[in-house]
């Protein structure tokens, strides 16, 4: 007999800043349907089409449902990534890593271990809890987690302490509304009918980005940079507050430090030269400065388009100076919104100390894959990480995983791009299947949820086998509790709040007030003002904060590939249910130069590598600039490639960043 619909709540823990409250439907231990919860108010009864299909995703037939082994002994031996797998028990599974490790840490240290992880599991429960445990307990080599947000992250902390942004609401009250380098239909939906609704009161709409975008197509002012050229833009836009009489001085005496030491460094950043450099004309940004300067309350959003590039760390302080300098602060609707990802502060799910041990630049593991360090990588622990797709200069990660004598495990939902490299493969539980603590990056929310489905088949959750992989390599200390209940004790130690938590409520930082920057939420730097120039910043910039690194001109590779995120994945996460080849698009102007037309089959190629695929036009690219989506599975394209096969793996000025928007490529007819 079936069991009756049970529709039970939970929360959405993707990489992904709205952080939705859900409500999921279960037939017969299944889930059937997921639509919008309630406890986080900005989730606005909807949720994005991606977790509405959800279910399609977790039973899809790529999803891993047991421990694989890969089968070496065939004879002529496969090569890794022919995928030729067996069925493994989990204790097999675990016996093999157990025994790999230890062979890799006797032969070159433990260091010779890389733990490599990114965004797949957004939640606090799968990642930085068990799985830090143990490999910092082994003495492995730390990943710097570099690959996005890092430039970001710095220049917020460092001029501001990481203050928590304007709430997605507050942008009704707005003014004027700066979307820089970000895509909020794509990657951010909850942001737009706010923006919609300010615009419909009358607010102005300015945009900054190569392409134009669906929020471009309504703006007032849209500036279709060049890609990789903020940092002269925000310089030339603040240089012309300061000369015209637009820099609110009162305000940057009372609360910011440094403003003069801006105001020299911007000085040689004319309308004229910027332009220049953007590609734009100076009379449009002129006529953008002084639409956000005459605007009041004016709010912005900055994105992550402008990080990913060789000055993309300056070019965030740039732009986030932008309000300071204005004095846009102190109003309701006006400020900004960055990342709001230290709007909590929680416990840690452990207090083991990190041992002084080599720390690799995950945005590098092509290189240090192929021996470009000491001790050399043995043995490399992927889960929630994709980085064959995701990862710069994915021919040089490809022939790293390919190597014979490194042995890597891959701990996923699906198999991969990247999996079909493993040794050892490891099937992971979705959110709807563990416990999980999540917090949105974009709206101010903190969730639990329970697992509403037992695991699919044998999948199991991070913090369990992690757990396992603790005991049986001897590691266990007293004290050791990474069972969810334990960790969120941990996390959140007050009762109080943890029972609110487990009743499926959302927690609020500040009783739930939306705060306006400057009236009830400051800086978090220690004089609570903003540094407009943070010395710690300025001594890792070569050159010094807000230096401009010229494009490297390379004539055989004129064009600028972008590779932002679309809706349909969540970088590379629901990939696997795109059957179509996805195209690499170009402007007309761009593809008539070179004698192309809509459906060629097409090959980008630079030094580094190729993408074959087919060709679209696209009319709202600017010109010189050439776009394939970020999150592509290899099955997408002709021979496998994806963007970042084009990428090179330089790094930003700031925190070791990828520099994904710098690649530059030749596109014609396959
Ligand atoms: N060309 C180009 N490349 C990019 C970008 C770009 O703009 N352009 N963007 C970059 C950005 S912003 C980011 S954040 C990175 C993301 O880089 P990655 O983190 O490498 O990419 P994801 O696709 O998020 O990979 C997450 C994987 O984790 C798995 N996963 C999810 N939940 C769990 C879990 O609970 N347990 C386990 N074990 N696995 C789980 C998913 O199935 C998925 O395969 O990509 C970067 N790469
Ligand atoms: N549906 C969906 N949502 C997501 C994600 C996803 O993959 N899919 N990814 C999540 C993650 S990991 C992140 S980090 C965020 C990212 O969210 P966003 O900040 O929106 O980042 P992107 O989509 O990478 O790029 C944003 C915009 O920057 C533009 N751009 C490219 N180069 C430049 C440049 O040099 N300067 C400027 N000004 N603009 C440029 C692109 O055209 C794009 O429209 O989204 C999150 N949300
Ligand atoms: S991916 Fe983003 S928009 Fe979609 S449900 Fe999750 S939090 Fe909401
Ligand atoms: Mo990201």
């Amino acid at each position: 007999m079936s069991e009756p619909n049970k529709v039970l709540t939970s929360a959405c823990p993707l990489d992904c800043p709205d952080g939705c409250s859900l409500s999921v439907t279960i037939e017969d231990a299944r889930v059937t349907r997921i639509a919008a919860g309630t406890a986080n108010p900005s989730t606005g009864g909807y949720i994005c089409s991606k977790v509405r299909g959800f279910a399609e995703h977790m039973y899809h037939s790529a999803r891993l449902r047991s421990p694989l082994i890969r089968v070496s002994g065939a004879s002529p031996p496969a090569s890794k990534g022919s995928c030729e797998f067996r069925e493994a028990t989990w204790d097999e599974a675990l016996d093999r890593i157990v025994e790999a490790l230890r062979e890799v840490c006797a032969c070159h240290g433990p260091e010779a271990v890389l733990p490599f992880c990114y965004g797949g599991s957004n939640g606090r429960l799968t990642q930085d809890s068990a799985d830090a445990a143990l490999f910092r307990r082994l003495g492995a080599s730390i990943q710097l987690r570099t690959v996005c947000a890092v430039p970001t992250s710095m220049a917020n902390a460092g001029m501001y302490g990481s203050m928590p942004g304007v709430a997605l609401q507050d942008f009704e009250q707005a003014q004027a509304i700066v979307v820089w380098g970000a895509n909020p239909h794509g990657s951010g939906i909850h942001l737009v009918p706010h923006v919609l609704k300010a615009k419909g009161k009358g607010a102005k709409l300015l945009v900054v980005d190569p392409r134009r975008t669906s929020l471009a197509k309504k703006a007032d002012h849209h500036l279709a940079l060049r890609p990789g050229t903020d940092l002269p833009l925000g310089l030339s836009i603040l240089n012309w507050f300061f000369k015209e009489g637009y820099a609110d001085r009162d305000f940057l005496a009372q609360h910011a430090s440094q403003a003069e030491e801006l105001e020299r460094r911007c000085e040689p950043w004319t309308f004229a030269r910027a332009a220049d450099v953007c590609q734009l004309k100076a009379l449009d940004i002129e006529a953008f400065a002084r639409t956000y300067a005459e605007s009041d309350p004016a709010v912005l959003r900055c994105g992550w388009g402008p990080e990913r590039s060789r000055s993309g760390g300056s070019a965030i302080c740039s732009i986030l100076a932008l309000p300071a300098v204005a004095g846009k602060f102190g109003k309701r609707g006006g400020g900004f919104l960055m990342s709001n990802a230290k709007a909590f502060a929680f416990g840690a799910a452990t207090d083991d100390r990190q041992p002084p041990t080599r720390e690799i630049n995950m945005n590098h593991l092509g290189r240090v894959l192929l021996g470009d360090c000491d001790p050399p990588v043995g043995a490399l622990f992927v889960y929630n990480a994709n980085p064959l797709s995701t990862l710069p200069d994915q021919e040089r990660v490809r022939r790293g995983l390919m190597r014979e004598d490194l042995f890597t495990v891959v701990f996923d939902q699906m198999l991969t791009d990247t999996a079909r490299y493993a040794d050892v493969i490891l099937p992971a539980t979705v959110f709807l299947e563990h416990h999980e603590l999540s917090t949105g990056y974009g709206t101010f929310s903190a969730q639990y949820a329970q697992p509403l489905v037992e695991p699919l088949d044998q999948a199991r959750p991070n913090y369990e086998v992690f757990g396992e992989l603790i005991e049986r390599m001897g590691l266990s200390r007293p004290g050791d509790d990474f069972s969810p209940e334990g960790m969120l004790r941990a996390f959140v130690p007050e009762s109080d709040r943890r029972e609110e938590l487990v009743a499926g409520e959302s927690l609020v930082p500040d009783e739930g007030r939306r705060p306006v920057q400057f009236v009830d939420s400051f800086p978090r730097t220690p004089d609570r003002r903003i540094h407009l120039v943070p010395e710690t910043l300025d001594r890792e910039v070569s050159g010094g904060l807000y230096h401009y690194l010229d494009e490297n001109p390379q004539d055989n590779y004129p064009l600028a590939l972008i590779s932002p995120a679309t809706s349909r994945t969540v970088s590379t996460m629901f990939g696997q249910l795109n059957e179509d080849e996805v195209p690499l698009a170009l402007h007309p102007q761009d593809a008539d130069a070179r004698g192309l037309k809509d459906g060629d089959a097409v090959v980008a190629f630079n030094d580094l590598g190729r993408v074959e695929t087919s060709l679209v036009l696209d009319g709202d690219l600017k010109v010189g600039v050439a776009y394939l989506p970020k999150g592509v599975w290899s099955k997408s394209t002709r021979n496998g490639n994806t963007s970042n096969a084009l990428v090179p793996d330089s790094l930003s000025d700031l925190g070791g960043g990828a520099c994904f928007n710098d690649a530059r490529v030749e596109v014609r007819r396959a």
